[in-house]
């Protein structure tokens, strides 16, 4: 028999329990019990309790493990079925709760009740992903980040499912399939994983011309944001909005981050990717955790059917935006996250969005891309949670009433009473519950639009002739940008092309880059060491259109410390007075701080033992926004010995961000390659203010750019 013994008492601390006991079992395991008073005893699936969770029934203490255990067969049985499929895109994300407030009444344009009251809350579940990788790759790949929201409304839950980019690579959605197989990993040999610089996604873009629109913001400093917090979000189609006598108004959706927007550099989204694979999942719980809670304003731009026919693109057109210098943006509420998931998979990973959740005074339009988006979320949900009730799953289910005469299915938790399982039905009559009925004037209803003006009005495969123009956008977003930008997009073309190995693929994108901007094709062409091919023909003319400053992260950056992570690095000797004065200083500007020193357990700084909060070579500048070093020349010059040191110093600097520094510590900046500019500056307010930006003059001091 298996015999116990008691150790210690637990101090119950972490199981919120006091009663748990530590006993040693015969084969010197851990057993943690409870009396038989207590209420806090394990079970199994259907209730049992359960008396050992740490030996399986064997045949004796060396026999065979027994096909009786049930308590076993039940344990592994459910772990063995914990995964469920994983999205087929936009698989790896973190989600948040939280709650839109409306910020300004627009009952004039919708009828939908979030926006029907200023000051009006609506609860809501906000998901990020990234695209291309499974839900275990990296956070900081480049690739575009899925940016989903599902409110809660009282009208049913209204779920906008959105990206941080407001165009796409397609415009119908029959082309879905392709471009997704294209991007992630190659058919054959299953790599590379959550990269888009390989052969067979630019194949697919390079013979699709409708998508260089898109390959302009891909390729640029969009899809390496900061945080998820610093990123815009977009409906990418239009939609309508619907006021209660009927009218329709087309309508964008936007988010804007109250933080601005703040991007990382190539280099250093790499090298996050080594150091931190959870960096931007990290970066959101921790904020919501301490109480910084992430914002963004929902803003749209809405415009009827006579603008639209204006334009000289086709507003149904999902590469295609609307310039926000022709119709501004106008903020109609907030988005505020302040909860975080008390469990990831019941929550984020079992989150089911739906572009055809819909509410009464928002509706669809023709685009033929959302359109696709329609029927495609509802099918994948049957196969990722397995069930046609997957909208009973509370992260799912609407927090307003639901009834209707739907009834069965796999993992049926309702129980619903009565006979009416139909209607129409006259139960009434004989006194028994008839159920729900429809109802006309508050229910929805679809926008009656004349189909009869679709030219031509046949049932044809066809696109409307304006889709034809793939490069006048690709060219304004592209000349929209700062030098410093455009740079960055030249060097990413570069970068994924040196990664085609097959190099028609890179000729045939370098023709149609042509047709975008001579001057970038031409930089592109130079830092592949090829020449420039012809230019591929355009199937409409491209035409100039105004810049766009709203297209530029540069232009439109916020000088915050809020949001931000500030490094001091210190050592043996360090000033402790110093150390503390820039901690209380970046931290009442906003800023989060990190001490990092060489041993974490405790270092003696000019006064007293300092713990740290991360090791150095565990702690690389790469997850942080400015560094300060506060060095006792002495430690520096020990500190040039370490590569983890070295590196440290010369990526802040490589990645453009702000270096405060004690006088002790030059040795080790002279030896990373530091030199002096604006962004380099001593401990103080110099040095909280470099802090919240990032330094691009300096780029080409350290990086040679296409
Ligand atoms: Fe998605 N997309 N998508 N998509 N999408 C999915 O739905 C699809 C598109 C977007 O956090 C899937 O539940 C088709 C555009 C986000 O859970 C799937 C087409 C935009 C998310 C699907 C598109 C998006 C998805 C996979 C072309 C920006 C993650 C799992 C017609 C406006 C939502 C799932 C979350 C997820 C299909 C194009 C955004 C397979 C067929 C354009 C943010 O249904």
């Amino acid at each position: 028999m298996a015999s116990r013994t008691p150790t210690k008492k637990s101090p119950g601390k972490n199981s919120g329990s006091s009663d748990i006991k530590m006993e040693q079992g015969n084969g010197g395991e851990t057993h943690q019990t409870v009396d038989a008073s207590s209420d806090n005893y394990l079970t199994t699936n259907h209730g049992m309790p359960i008396s050992d969770n740490q030996n399986s029934l064997k045949a004796g203490a060396r026999g065979p493990t027994l096909l009786e255990d049930f308590v076993l067969r039940e344990k592994v049985f459910h772990f063995d079925h914990e995964r469920i499929p994983e999205r087929i895109v936009h698989a790896r994300g973190s989600g948040a709760h939280g709650y839109f407030e409306c910020t300004a009444d627009i009952s004039d344009l919708s009828k939908a009740s979030l926006f029907s009251e200023v000051g009006k809350r609506t609860p809501l579940f906000a998901r990020f992903s990234t695209v291309a990788g499974g839900a275990g790759s990296v956070d900081t790949p480049r690739d575009v980040r899925g940016f989903a929201v599902k409110f809660y409304t009282d009208q049913g839950n209204w779920d906008l499912v959105g990206n941080n980019i407001p165009v796409f690579f397609i415009q119908d959605a029959i082309k879905f399939p392709d471009l997704i197989h294209s991007v992630k990993m190659e058919a054959d040999r299953g790599y590379p994983q959550a990269a888009s610089a390989h052969d067979t996604f630019w194949d697919f873009i390079s013979l699709m011309p409708e998508s260089t629109h898109m390959i302009m913001w891909a390729m640029s400093d969009r899809t390496l944001p900061r945080s998820l917090r610093m990123m815009e979000g977009f409906g990418v189609h239009s939609f309508r909005l619907v006021n209660s006598a009927g009218v329709s108004t087309f309508v964008k959706f936007h988010w804007k981050p109250v933080l601005g927007m703040q991007s990382t550099c190539w280099d250093e989204a790499v090298k996050t990717a080594g150091a931190d694979p959870d960096f931007h999942r990290r970066d959101l719980f921790e904020a919501i955790d301490s109480g910084a809670f992430p914002e963004w304003e929902l803003g749209i731009q809405t415009f009827d059917e006579e603008w639209a026919q204006k334009q000289p693109y086709d507003v149904l057109d999902a590469t295609k935006l609307i310039p926000e210098e022709d119709i501004p943006v106008r903020v109609i509420g907030k988005m505020v996250l302040d909860r975080n998931v008390d469990n990831f998979f019941a929550e984020t990973e079992q989150a089911a969005f739906l572009p055809t959740n819909i509410v009464p005074g928002i509706d669809f339009s023709n685009d033929p891309l959302l359109q696709g988006r329609l029927f495609s979320y509802l099918d994948t949900q049957k196969s990722r949670l397995g069930t046609t009730n997957f909208h009973q799953i509370p992260i799912n289910a609407p927090k307003c009433p639901m009834q209707n005469f739907q009834r069965d299915g796999m993992m049926q938790t309702h129980v619903p009473t009565g006979r009416a399982n139909y209607e129409p039905n006259s139960l009434d009559q004989a006194g028994e519950a008839p159920g729900p009925r429809e109802a006309p004037a508050i229910g929805f209803s679809s926008f009656p639009e004349n189909a009869e003006r679709n030219d031509p009005s046949e049932k044809l495969r066809i696109r409307s002739e304006l889709f034809q123009d793939h490069y006048s956008q690709a060219a304004l977003f592209y000349q929209s940008q700062t030098e410093n930008e455009q740079a960055h997009i030249a060097s990413a073309l570069v970068f994924e092309l040196s990664k085609v190995g097959l190099e028609h693929i890179r000729t045939r994108t370098l023709s149609r880059l042509r047709n975008v901007d001579e001057e970038l094709a031409a930089r592109v062409a130079d830092g592949l060491a090829m020449e420039l091919p012809e230019k591929a023909p355009a199937a409409s003319p491209v035409f100039a259109m105004d810049k766009s400053d709203a297209l530029s992260i540069q232009k439109n950056a916020k000088t915050l410390l809020q949001g931000r992570k500030i490094g001091i690095l210190f050592s043996d000797g360090s000033d402790a007075g110093l150390i503390s004065k820039i901690k209380s200083d970046a931290e009442k500007a906003g800023a989060q701080v990190m001490l990092i020193a060489p041993k974490v357990g405790g270092i003696a700084v000019s006064k007293g033992v300092l713990k740290a909060d991360g090791q150095l070579a565990g702690s690389p500048s790469v997850l942080l926004d400015a560094i300060a070093l506060v060095l006792t020349q002495e430690a520096a010059e020990k500190l040039t010995k370490d590569g983890a040191a070295v590196d440290f110093v010369k990526d802040a600097f490589g990645h453009l961000k702000a270096i405060g520094h004690s006088e002790g510590a030059k040795p080790l900046m002279d030896k990373a390659g530091v030199e002096p500019d604006e962004g380099v500056v001593e401990l103080g307010e110099d040095f909280i203010a470099a802090a919240a930006r990032r330094f691009y003059d300096r780029e080409l001091k350290v990086r040679d750019l296409a």
